[in-house]
């Protein structure tokens, strides 16, 4: 007989972008999106018959989440909770506060009758699911950064499982090595049978018994090719490593990187209907598109026809024009946007999530956003 656990990671709950709201709520299209991504994730659960949830940090994208986040999370953990199936996690880092005295929001978890370790220490917890004794030992993001840190297996379980948050040695993105490392061997060697990893968004094979679960959304376009969901493994009851681990798919909004043009030669004319053409030729609708241009002669992007521009950002949910001139390296591109408002959104956004995440100071922050918000005023009149 085997016993199932869900390993579920960054739901990031509570992320906002770009400027599009939800016609009923009023909220921003992509936090709902991701709330929805959770609630698939738990239906997804629900009907697979598992006998424990293990959720491996970024539950929620700040430190601080708005109470409509935090009670939609309440709601949807409990239906797990609800079923008696056992369901731990613990904090990664976007949610991990920088001082130790700021509660933590996953504080609220236990209302839904799940636990997870949200603070600066490992901690050890034994857990009867499916007719194992199965122990885990949860190691926060916060714990992560310790060097000294040294956790073991449980010797009362069948089954010893390790959950944790961070980028891991020898972890390799397109062809290349994640230079930052913030989980150390040592404590990724100790003999567990499995290894919950959060972090890296994309469902991965570390090792034979180490894998990252993924994200249930896509949280940029880093992350277009992902494939959004969670994991099923499966463990003999009398212990050892997966006998078994699938990858369940959840639905995630449409992510579209539309072929790159090249624009060498090209007059505002040519990139104009350059554009119209491709965003033409792809399914865009309602859909985050992102355009890059490369090798524009200095000066065209700015005359690309706006009205074009506007015209498809009405048929997506968003739409950014990255244009690189000739000359200039590839990405990151230059920004064209066709409206004034969605850049001070972005500014906004940008020095609301700083401040979040305790990066700025609140003071420093209000004089920031305040003098930015100016120059970006300025820097738009003398554009027109
Ligand atoms: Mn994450």
């Amino acid at each position: 007989m085997s016993i199932r656990i869900a390993h579920i990671s960054d739901t990031h709950l509570g992320y906002a972008r770009y400027s599009r709201l939800d016609p009923l709520t009023n909220r921003n299209q992509r936090e709902m999106d991701v709330a929805a991504a959770y609630e698939r994730t738990v239906d997804e659960i629900l009907a697979r018959d598992v006998d424990m949830v293990i959720h491996s940090g970024d539950v929620f994208d700040t430190i601080r989440p708005a109470t409509h986040v935090v009670i939609h999370f309440i709601k949807q953990t409990a239906r797990i909770t609800g079923e008696r199936i056992p369901y731990l996690g613990i904090a990664g880092n976007h949610e991990t506060p920088r001082l130790r005295a700021t509660t933590a929001s996953l504080e609220y978890a236990n209302f839904a009758g799940a636990y997870f370790a949200c603070g600066f220490e490992p901690e050890s917890e034994f857990v009867e699911a499916g007719g194992a004794g199965v122990g885990l030992s949860l190691v926060p993001h916060g714990a992560v950064l310790d060097r000294e840190l040294v956790v073991m297996p449980r010797n009362d379980a069948d089954i010893n499982i390790l959950v944790t948050h961070g980028t891991v040695p020898g972890l390799t993105i397109k062809g290349h090595e994640l230079g930052e490392v913030d989980l150390p061997g040592h404590v990724l060697s100790g003999g567990f049978d499995y290894i919950a990893l959060g972090h890296y968004h994309f469902f991965h094979e570390h090792k034979k018994n180490a894998f990252y679960a993924g994200a249930t959304e896509r949280f940029g376009f880093g992350e277009v090719d992902s494939k959004p969901g969670f994991a099923i493994v499966e463990f003999d009851r009398s212990g050892g490593g997966p006998t078994g681990i699938e990858h369940v798919e959840i639905e995630a909004r449409a992510m579209v990187d539309l072929p790159k043009i090249k624009a060498s030669n090209m007059s505002p004319n040519d990139l104009t209907d350059a554009i119209r053409d491709s965003s033409e030729k792809a399914d865009i609708g309602d859909a985050i598109v992102r355009q890059k241009v490369s090798d524009a002669p200095v000066g065209v992007a700015g005359g690309v026809d706006r009205a074009v521009l506007r015209d498809i950002k009405r048929r997506c949910l968003d739409f950014s024009l990255e244009v690189s001139e000739a000359g200039a390296a590839d990405a990151p591109g230059e920004e064209v946007d066709d409206s004034f408002g969605s850049l001070e959104e972005e500014f906004k956004s940008f020095v609301a999530a700083r401040r979040e995440r305790g990066d700025l100071q609140k003071d420093f922050a209000d004089d920031f956003l305040a003098r930015g918000v100016e120059y970006l005023k300025q820097a738009g009149e003398a554009g027109r």
